[in-house]
């Protein structure tokens, strides 16, 4: 199954723990890493006293369910410290399922696609680099949500910017 897997961190620096948790990603069992969107850097959405987010989108291809994806994407988070301190605060890692190919999952533990897709530039810009035909389950074509989608001071990162 293609899945993808969004990556966002702004604490304990940042750009070393999304390159580090997608070289976690790529050692997940029975999972292989597909596609790998650069890094973004935007300013933070919800409370405006945190620092500047660092994010990215990686696809995988993966024969874990979406649950054992989830399992797997939490210990890597444990691995991070998983520091979060307030719903939309800062935090060193947070992965999210995006998507898990065409499947819709709403239970206790998983909302896939990812509710906040649409409205998060951090999220619709790196996804369209690496998956620009995509549709969204429930949604529209992806190239129709970015059109609505400012980027909102999302920039891509330079090659080895520090
Ligand atoms: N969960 C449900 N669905 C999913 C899914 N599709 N993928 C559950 C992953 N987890 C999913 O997660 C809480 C629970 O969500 C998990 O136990 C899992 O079972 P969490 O990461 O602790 O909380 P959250 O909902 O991700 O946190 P919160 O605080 O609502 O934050 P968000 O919505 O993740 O946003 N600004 C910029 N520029 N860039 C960012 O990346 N991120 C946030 C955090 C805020 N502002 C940001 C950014
Ligand atoms: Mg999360």
């Amino acid at each position: 199954m293609l899945a993808y897997i969004g990556l966002g961190s702004n604490l304990e620096q940042p750009q070393q723990q999304v390159r580090t948790a997608i070289e976690d990603i790529r050692a997940v069992t029975k999972t292989t890493l597909v596609a790998q969107s650069s890094l973004y850097r935007s300013p933070p959405m919800g409370p405006q006293d945190q620092p500047d987010y660092i994010n990215a989108v990686v696809g995988v291809e993966t024969d874990l369910t979406p649950h054992e994806l989830l399992d797997a994407l939490q210990q890597i988070e444990q691995k991070h410290g998983r520091i979060r301190k307030r719903h939309w605060g800062e935090r060193t890692l947070d992965l999210d399922i995006l998507l898990y190919a065409d499947k819709v999952i709403e239970d206790e533990r998983l909302t896939v696609p990812h509710p906040g897709i649409a409205e998060r530039a951090f999220v619709v810009y790196p996804l369209a680099e690496i998956a620009p035909d995509l549709q969204i389950p429930g949604l529209d074509s992806l190239a129709a949500i970015k059109a609505h989608c400012p980027p909102e001071g999302l920039v891509p990162l330079e090659n080895n910017q520090s």
